[in-house]
């Protein structure tokens, strides 16, 4: 079931297969619901994204970061359910990584014809801290890179119930998701739904 895929990353085959995510979810998106976002150049970003937890990444003209208010709504996104939070804790401590305590959980919502390209994540403060990512209904194929744009990229399937974990040599790493393909899904519909569990201060 734990799959290493480099220095720092490793994959948990089905170790979200827990019944009582669905609700966690709902709880979510019911009070900060899925919306695209703009990229600082004024695109639209394909994926649709919300948050939980105190913090919540943001992107819009003025750039990429974290803020502690849904700028939908005007007010604080919804805090990070505990059992979700347990989830990544218990996954970081799997893959080497004990005591991580998120404090932001990006949620990401790809429907068929959706990727997302090829970038790094340096938004957070606490690069010490891993990421925790877990994929939800529909699969899809990750790509992932090294620290450098140029490094070769390696592509693994990602299944409902997946949970990933990258940390110290990888936290820096290229990364993306390939168009996704059509499907359906018993608990998403036609999507991919994908939860990032973050330390962004
Ligand atoms: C590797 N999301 O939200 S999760 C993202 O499936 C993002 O929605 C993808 O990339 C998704 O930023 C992939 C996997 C992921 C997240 C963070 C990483 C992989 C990572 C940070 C460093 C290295
Ligand atoms: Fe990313």
């Amino acid at each position: 079931r734990d799959e290493p895929i480099g220095p720092g990353a490793m994959i948990l085959r089905g170790f979200a297969h827990d019944p009582a995510i669905p609700a966690a979810l709902a709880q979510v998106t019911g009070t900060a619901p899925f919306r695209h976002m703009q990229t600082p150049g004024g695109r639209q970003i394909g994926v649709e994204m919300t948050n939980c937890g105190a913090l919540g990444w943001v992107s819009d003209r003025r750039g990429y970061r974290y803020e502690p208010l849904d700028p939908l709504t005007g007010r604080p996104w919804p805090p990070m359910p505990a059992r979700l939070r347990q989830l990544a804790a218990e996954a970081a401590a799997r893959a080497g990584f004990p005591g991580f305590q998120p404090d932001a959980c990006l949620v990401n919502r790809y429907v068929p014809g959706v990727r997302m390209g090829l970038h790094q994540d340096r938004d957070e403060a606490d690069m010490a801290a891993p990421i925790v990512s877990v994929s939800l209904g529909l699969p899809a194929t990750f790509q992932f890179g090294g620290p450098d744009r140029r490094d070769p990229v390696a592509r693994h399937a990602l299944a409902h119930g997946d949970v990933v974990v990258w940390g110290g040599p990888a936290r820096l790493n290229w990364h993306g998701i390939l168009t996704l393909r059509k499907g359906e899904h018993p608990l998403t519909g036609a999507a991919r739904i994908n939860l990032t569990f973050r330390r962004a201060r």
